[in-house]
Formats: structure tokens, C-alpha cells, sequence
């Protein structure tokens, strides 16, 4: 298929709050590469609001205008989530392809889906953003179809339009509800196990993925792009004291992650509330750190994922000579690493056996001989210290999960 590069000129608001808007700017140029287009230039607007039905200024849209021209861009990406009506005034206005940052993260996702979840939670956050813009286009979108059939008046096409949408989500969901019980199988099987599950979170581009292929050789992709990882992987690591361990890695965090794709990704994202442990990967080489930072503990709260233990992890530490150091001070423990590089990984490994071992107690018990099965669960979810044959049953020295002792 013949690849159409769109040449973009990137359009944001400086409010002088969180992220700086140049940074900010920075990223949304990545997506739009990440997404196949070529940025042009950008342009940023100083004002404490964005403009209700414009987002930008009057001035300013001549501006952007101008711009078009002179650089023959192709269309124009804003910052933002826009409302409908500021998409359509926008388009008027510049009468160019307009699109903003949700649009452009909708459509990386969709690129990016493998699994059959992936791609249902995809398209229901499409349909959601685009139910949602029908209303603001009305007429014009009766029209878009064009030819026999799609004539006749605007406001009946919407309806029709919309309830196709609706049919749609509503089958979608249906779909996907149906794979997320399938998962949740086996998350309980796992619980039973007590097998201790730590889940590698952070901003997109920190290097989780890279930091599972090290220690696993899980062989999943990492790339120096984001949201190179949409879907959930689950890889089984042994800790120096022969623990077994589930890592699992899933699709990072970003500043203004569209409200459909959380809404949509909902199972994926709180895939870290069933860990035990929260390993936080950061981009320490990156300016903007503390932001992603921030984002990643909003993004938590926001899918109620609290009050766990979390290792964050200053990764890229390669890159980061002449840099202050960084500080977590809602992290359990902090540590710097090179995910690249396997020798700066045994601190990691220590914490997760430091954080595990605070939740076991020392245990010892006579079984009887029949009782072995009970001594084999011990073995697999604990840390057996030794085993005695006596004539009466068996003597067991363990240290096991303080959850545990009520079953054994
Ligand atoms: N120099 C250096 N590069 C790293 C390190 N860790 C990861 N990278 C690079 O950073 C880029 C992103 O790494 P990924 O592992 O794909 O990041 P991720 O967190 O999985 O990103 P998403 O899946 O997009 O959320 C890749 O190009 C990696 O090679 C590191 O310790 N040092
Ligand atoms: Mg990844």
C-alpha cells in the first residue's frame, strides 16, 4: 500500500502549568512521527485558557494559517483533545485537515494493536470519540458519503449513523468482556499459586520493555517510539534466592492520555492492580522526569491503584552523566539503572527480595506423613529451610507469605 506522508504544523497553548509547552511540543512531534508524519514547524499560543470555540486566537489562526501556506503543510495537530465545534471552526478557518493530540494517539494505538483485545479496546475508543463528534459535524457528514443512498436529510443519516455507532460499541463490549473474564481466570489461578506479581508501569519510552527482555529475554519489542507496547506480557523471573517471580509488561503512560483510550484500556492499564509489587520506570535522561513522573502517579490514582509497595527505577542512567540526581519520595526504594545493561540489575532483584521477604513470616510446624502435600504448596509459593523425618511426620522450618499461614 502507498504510504501518503502528511506534513504537519503543530499548534499548542503555553498556560504555564505542568509540562513546558516547547517539551510538550517535543512529544507531540514524536507522536506524529510515531504516526507517519513529517512536522514542518510548531507554533504556541502564551494565553491562560484555550479559546472556547477556537482554541486558539484570532490572531493567532492567521498566523497558522500563514504558516500552511508558506511551508505547504497538509494539515495541522493540535495539543489537545478539541471540542467539536472548535474542530469545526478549525477546519473552516484553516480549511486544512485538522487533527489534535487524542486523534493522533487513537491512531498510533490502532497501528500498534496485535491481540484481539488490543484491537476491540481500540476501535471502542475510536467509536466513543467519534460518537461524541457526529453531533458537531452534522449536515456535512451526511454529505461525506456522497452518491445514491446518502442523500436525504442531514439529521436522519446522523441518527442512523448513530445508532450504527451504538450497535457497534455495544457488540464490542460485549466481545471484550468476554476476554477480560477469560483473564481474570487466570489471574485468580496465579493468586492460588502465590506466585508474587510485580508490574513494570511508567511513562511511554522509559524502557520497561527493554528492562523485561534483559532480565527474561522475553524478546518483546522495544523502540525508540512510543507506545511501542500496547499489550500485556507476562514472563517468569527467578530472583538470586530461586523465588519465582511473574514481570509484566504493559502499554506506558503519556501527558493527556485521551479519557476514550483510558475508559477503553481500562483492563490493560489497572493490569498493575494485581501486583504485589509496582516497579516504576523512568527516563532519567529526560528533561521533562518529574512530569512523567507526575503523570504516572495521576494515571495510578486515577485507576485507583494505591497504597502498594513501588520500586522506581532511574533507568537510562548511561545517559545521564553530568545530570543531578533524581528522587521518588512516594518510592519504596530508588534506584538507578541501565536497563541495557544486565550488571547494573542486581540491586533490582535485591529490592523486589527485600520488599517480598517483609511480607513472610518465619514458620515451623510437625506434619503428619499424609500431610505432604501441604509441604510441597510451601515449597512452591515459600522459601522451605528444611525438612526433618522424624518418627512422628515431617519437621518443617519455612519462611512463607503472611498470607499463606491460615492454609498451611
Ligand atoms: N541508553 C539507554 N537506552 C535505553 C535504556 N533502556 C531503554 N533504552 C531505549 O529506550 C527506548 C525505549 O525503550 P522501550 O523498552 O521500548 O520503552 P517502553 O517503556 O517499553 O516504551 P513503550 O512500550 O513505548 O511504553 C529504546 O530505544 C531502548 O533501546 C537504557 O538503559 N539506556
Ligand atoms: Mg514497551
Amino acid at each position: 500500500m502507498e504510504q501518503i506522508t502528511e506534513k504537519v504544523i503543530l499548534v499548542g497553548i503555553d498556560s504555564n502549568e505542568g509540562f513546558d509547552e516547547e517539551a510538550s511540543l517535543e512529544e507531540l512531534k514524536l507522536l506524529a512521527k510515531t504516526a507517519g508524519a513529517e512536522t514542518l514547524g510548531t507554533i504556541i499560543q502564551a494565553r491562560e485558557n484555550v479559546h472556547p470555540t477556537t482554541y486558539i486566537g484570532k490572531g493567532k489562526i492567521l498566523e497558522v494559517k500563514e504558516a500552511i501556506d508558506n511551508l505547504g503543510a497538509t494539515g495541522v495537530i493540535f495539543d489537545d483533545e478539541l471540542t467539536p465545534s472548535q474542530m469545526n471552526n478549525l477546519s473552516k478557518e484553516l480549511d486544512t485537515k485538522v487533527m489534535d493530540r487524542t486523534v493522533l494517539i487513537l491512531d498510533i494505538f490502532a497501528s500498534r494493536a496485535n491481540t484481539a483485545e488490543g484491537k476491540i479496546q481500540v476501535e471502542l475508543a475510536q467509536l466513543r470519540y467519534s460518537l461524541t463528534r457526529l453531533a458537531g459535524y452534522g449536515k456535512s457528514m451526511s454529505r461525506l458519503g456522497g452518491g445514491i443512498g446518502t442523500r436525504g436529510p442531514g439529521e436522519s443519516k446522523l441518527e442512523s449513523d448513530r445508532r450504527v455507532i451504538r450497535n457497534r460499541i455495544s457488540k464490542l463490549k460485549k466481545e471484550l468482556s468476554e476476554i477480560i473474564k477469560h483473564r481474570d481466570v487466570k489471574r485468580s489461578q496465579r493468586k492460588r499459586n502465590n506466585i508474587p506479581v510485580v508490574s513494570l508501569v511508567g511513562y511511554t519510552n522509559a524502557g520497561k520493555s527493554t528492562l523485561l527482555n534483559t532480565l527474561t529475554n522475553a524478546g518483546v519489542l522495544s523502540e525508540d517510539k512510543l507506545f511501542a507496547t500496547l499489550d500485556p506480557t507476562t514472563k517468569k523471573f527467578v530472583l538470586p534466592s530461586k523465588e519465582t517471580v511473574l514481570l509484566t509488561d504493559t502499554v506506558g503512560f503519556i501527558n493527556k492520555l485521551p479519557h476514550h483510550l483510558i475508559e477503553a484500556f481500562k483492563s490493560t492499564l489497572e493490569e498493575a492492580k494485581y501486583a504485589d509489587i509496582i516497579v516504576h520506570v523512568v527516563d532519567a535522561s529526560n528533561p521533562e522526569a518529574y512530569n512523567q513522573m507526575e503523570v504516572v502517579y495521576k494515571t495510578l490514582d486515577s485507576l485507583d491503584i494505591h497504597s502498594k509497595p513501588v520500586i522506581t527505577l532511574f533507568n537510562k542512567c548511561d545517559l545521564c552523566h553530568d545530570k543531578p540526581a533524581l528522587k521518588d519520595i512516594n518510592a519504596t526504594k530508588s534506584l538507578n539503572v541501565s536497563a541495557i545493561d544486565i550488571n547494573t540489575l542486581d540491586s533490582f532483584s535485591k529490592a523486589i527480595e527485600e520488599i517480598l521477604s517483609d511480607r513472610k513470616i518465619y514458620f515451623e510446624k510437625l506434619y503428619s506423613f499424609n500431610e505432604a502435600g501441604i509441604i510441597q504448596r510451601i515449597r512452591k509459593s515459600g522459601q522451605l529451610l528444611s525438612e526433618e523425618y522424624k518418627e512422628n511426620g515431617i519437621f518443617v522450618k519455612a519462611y512463607i507469605p503472611k498470607d499463606l499461614v491460615g492454609r498451611v
